[in-house]
Order: structure tokens, then sequence, then C-alpha cells
């Protein structure tokens, strides 16, 4: 269980096999985001249609609402969804620190007020555990302290060396063998301090590993170098998680680097603001030319918006604010990054991964129709 296998390899970029009790997932691979238990708009035959192979929950949401009782109760978010294949989890201690209010972090965990009603909860390694286990995921993620961008370089030192006194709590907390827990590197943006993180967290030999504390605000000239010297010193021979990061550009990117795992809300949240992705750059449907184009919002496009609709009749929808609008847009942008990976993947088995994404960020930067 839990295998990682690397079929093809095309510098730092690789192509793998990787075995979850719910099925195997190939890699490099996008995770569409289910915060509140559901990829917003989107239902899971859908995502199966157009190619999802794992969903991202929510500790934190979940937790707060509907309490993870009642996802149990329906054998955990496989059954509470209707979505049958693999899930991940992250932690809550990210979401908290962006959501939540009047936090107070010590060594024993997170306290803070619910955005819901404003109650005082605690997350702690060993409560998330708990929550992720009652979740069911097949993959779960320690929990971590994600330091704000900027932050004081004693700070960002102080919480890496907290985040792996919180993995061993989270792996003390664990008592099943079905879901994987990944380890999750932090350190900033800083080399030497990833190196500390790496250090620190490579002994605990964890099933895969996750690439904290990016995508946080720093610019990209410095999340790139991080990401490169993270992914570069993490095991060959395990799946490697870039969490939180999900720009197309990213993606291409980060696939270059070794990652093999990302997830972001980007494409759901930017379709229902109205945006389509395409490889000429996002297409801004509330703007007046496409409302003029009877042509698909993007030509090489499988998906349903994409084969029924003109860029018109979309552009339509999005004006008179009607529900489909952010669903299809949504369900393109979700189709997008999916095919984006697909044909990472397919550029890397030609061992042409170079020459493909230097052609791809050549025309995604040229056109920003
Ligand atoms: N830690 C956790 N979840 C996350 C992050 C992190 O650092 C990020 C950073 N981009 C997104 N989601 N647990
Ligand atoms: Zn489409």
């Amino acid at each position: 269980m839990f295998e990682f296998d690397v079929q093809h390899r095309d510098g730092r970029a690789r192509v793998a096999q990787f075995h979850t009790p719910r099925g195997v997932v190939t890699t490099p691979m996008f995770m569409p985001v289910g915060t509140q238990g559901t990829v917003k708009g989107i239902s899971p035959q859908e995502l199966l249609q157009i190619g999802s192979q794992m969903i991202l929950g929510n500790t934190y949401h979940l937790m707060l609402r509907p309490g993870e009782a009642l996802v149990e109760a329906h054998g955990g978010l496989p059954g509470f969804t209707a979505y049958p294949g693999p899930f991940l989890t992250d932690s809550g201690g990210f979401q908290v620190m962006s959501l939540g209010h009047m936090r107070k972090i010590t060594e024993e965990g997170v306290t803070f007020k619910s955005h819901l009603d404003g109650s005082l909860v605690k997350l702690t390694p060993e409560r998330s555990i708990e929550v992720q286990q009652a979740l069911g995921a097949d993959v779960i993620m320690a929990f971590d302290e994600c330091p704000p961008y900027p932050a004081e370089r004693e700070y960002i030192q102080r919480s890496l060396e907290r985040t792996e006194r919180w993995l061993g709590r989270s792996l003390s907390a664990k008592t099943n063998d079905h879901q994987a827990l990944f380890a999750i590197v932090q350190g900033g943006v800083h080399e030497d301090l990833r190196r500390q993180s790496l250090d620190l967290t490579l002994p605990y030999n964890t099933p895969g590993f996750a690439i904290g504390g990016l995508a946080v605000g720093e610019p990209k000239d410095q999340m790139y170098p991080a990401v490169a010297f993270t992914a570069e010193q993490l095991p060959e021979h395990k799946p490697r998680y870039l969490m939180g990061v999900g720009h197309p550009e990213d993606l291409v990117a980060g696939i270059a680097l070794g990652v093999d795992m990302f997830d972001c809300v980007y494409p759901t949240r930017t379709g229902r603001f109205g945006y389509a992705l395409t490889d000429d750059g996002r297409l801004n449907m509330n703007s007046s030319p496409p409302r003029r184009q009877l042509v698909p919002m993007d030509a090489d496009c499988d998906c349903y918006a994409c084969q029924h609709y003109t860029r018109a009749y979309l552009a339509h929808l999005v004006k008179a604010e009607e529900m489909l609008a952010p669903r299809m847009l949504s369900l393109h942008n979700l189709r997008y990054l999916h095919r984006l990976v697909e044909r990472a993947r397919a550029a890397i088995e030609r061992g042409e991964y170079h020459v493909w994404a230097s052609a791809w960020a050549e025309r995604y930067f040229k056109g920003q129709i």
C-alpha cells in the first residue's frame, strides 16, 4: 500500500503511479479542492468525467460543520460526498491561520474562534489526526505551522522546529494503517531553514512529503528556488506534494522541479469570478469581446462546456448571473488543469518535457487574451 512507482523520468520531472486504498492515481496530478465536502458546483460524476483522481478535503471546515462524527457515520468522505475515489485531507492549521479569528498558537496547538459561531475551538496535532481519521481520507497531513509572508527569520526557525515536534505527535496519534500520513517541510523561502526542516523531517520516513509554507504571497522568483531546493532533497521513491499551488504556470514549473501533486482553489474560484483558463492565457468572460464570439471558450478543450456552448452564450450567463455560468467555468477550468498535467505526463514520457513546457509558456504568456 502507498507504493509510488516511478515509471518515466525526464530531468527532474517524473511520471508515477501512486497506490492508495481507493485506487491507483497517476502523477503529476492536480487535486480539486472540496473544502466543505463538495468541489463547489461540480458533481462527483462530473469530477470522474473530467479526469479528477483525488479530492482534497479540509479538517478545519468539516470539524466545525457538520462535525466529523456525521461524516464518519456515512463511512467517511467517500460515503458522505458520493465521490468514490481517493481523498486527501489537510490538517487544519493552515486554514485556522487564514480563516480563524483571535488565533493563539502555543506548543500545545492552536486555539481560535470559529468563523461560524464565534465559539472557542482548539486544534492540536492529536485532535487533527482524530478528525482526519474520522473523515477517512486515503492521505492525511501532519499538523504543521505555516508562517505568513513576510515573517521574521527567527519566527520561521522556531516554527519549523515546532512543526517537527507536531509531526512526531501527529504520527503518535495515528491509530490505523490504511491512511498514509504525509510530513510537511517548512522553512519559508530561506535555503538554510528549508535544509534544517528537511534534516528534521526526513528521518520520520513518512510515505510522502509535502512542501508547505510557499505560495503565501512571496514573489515567484523566491518560490521557485525554494521548491527546487526542497524537492531535490526529498526521496526519489515517494510522492512530493506542493501545497496550495495551482496556477497553470506553477504546475508547469513545479513538475519540472520534480513535484508530483498539487491542489488549489484557483480553477474553481477564478471560474466563479468569470475567468476561463486557456493556452492563450486567462479569458475574462466579464469583458465585452466574448459576448460576440460564436466559438468555444477553448477550442482545444473536451469539457462539456466547450463541446456544447459558445463564448457568447456563456458570457451571457455570466452577465445574467445565472448559476450555470460558475458551474461551467469551474468545470472547464478543472478540466484545463487536468489536461495540462496529462500533456505534461505525455511530454515526460516522450522525454520532451522541457521543449513542451517552453512552448506552453511562450503561448500562455504571449496570449493573455
Ligand atoms: N500547510 C498546510 N496546508 C497548506 C499549506 C501549508 O503550509 C499551504 C501553503 N501554501 C497551503 N495549504 N497544512
Ligand atoms: Zn472546456
